[in-house]
């Protein structure tokens, strides 16, 4: 059976998570042994990060990287167009947020403890923000997306479900263009998304709750 360390309210173990279901795979969670960052799961995932897949002999870690190998070693139902140009977009997509959208959202993690705030600077993040949302608006549509489900769209569900908590939290002027809300509707029309959101979203609200009061 396929393992995967993860824990429950990492971003990037829900967007690995969404693709499992989609393909009606079935794994086992583990936690990092040692705790999330420690030397004990580094000797095993040498970059110490979640979520890592373990496949027999294989342990790869990288969501990008597994969302690739599953769906070479699972191919149905397939996660990426039949034609190279079809495939470079939804990687684009897919490298949209993680190197843009995903680590804007990431910066204002260290503000989450309500006693850290003091020198939170609202206007910049909220303007990182704005930019990151518009340039994924911009790129939706030059690439409209489509009824199927891809290795590009898995982690956006779950990085707009911690802005939807984290806006209001931190104050933050930012509006997700039409756009954006629309493909998000679109996504949650697909049962794995729906499902992984309806389990992550709640967990997330909760552990969110605890990290304020930190
Ligand atoms: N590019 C990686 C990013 C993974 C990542 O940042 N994971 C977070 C948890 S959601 C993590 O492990 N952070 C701790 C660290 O990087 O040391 C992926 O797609 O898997």
């Amino acid at each position: 059976m396929l393992q995967i360390y993860a824990i429950p309210v990492s971003l990037y173990s829900a967007k690995l998570r969404i693709l499992l279901r989609h393909k009606e795979l079935i794994w086992e969670e583990i936690p990092p042994p040692g705790g999330y960052g420690s030397m004990e799961y580094r000797q095993i995932v040498p970059a110490g990060n979640l979520p890592a897949l373990r496949d027999g002999s294989l342990l790869l870690a990288d969501s990008e990287a597994i969302a690739e190998y599953l769906n070479e070693v699972h191919p149905v139902p397939p996660l990426l167009p039949d034609t190279p140009a079809g495939r470079a977009i939804i990687r684009e997509r897919s490298r949209y947020h993680d190197t843009r959208l995903e680590p804007a959202v990431r910066a204002l993690f260290p503000y989450m403890p309500e006693r850290k705030r003091s020198g939170f600077e609202a206007g910049r993040h909220a303007d990182v923000l704005t930019d990151r949302l518009d340039g994924l608006g911009r790129l939706l549509e030059k690439a409209p997306p489509s009824e199927m489900l891809t290795l590009g769209d898995c982690g956006f569900p779950v990085t707009l479900c911690w802005l939807d908590l984290l806006i209001p939290l931190l104050g933050l002027s930012v509006d997700i263009p039409a756009t954006v809300l629309e493909y998000r509707d679109g996504l949650y029309r697909h049962k794995a998304v729906a499902e992984e959101m309806a389990e992550y979203c709640p967990k997330l609200t909760a552990e969110m709750k605890l990290w304020e009061a930190e």
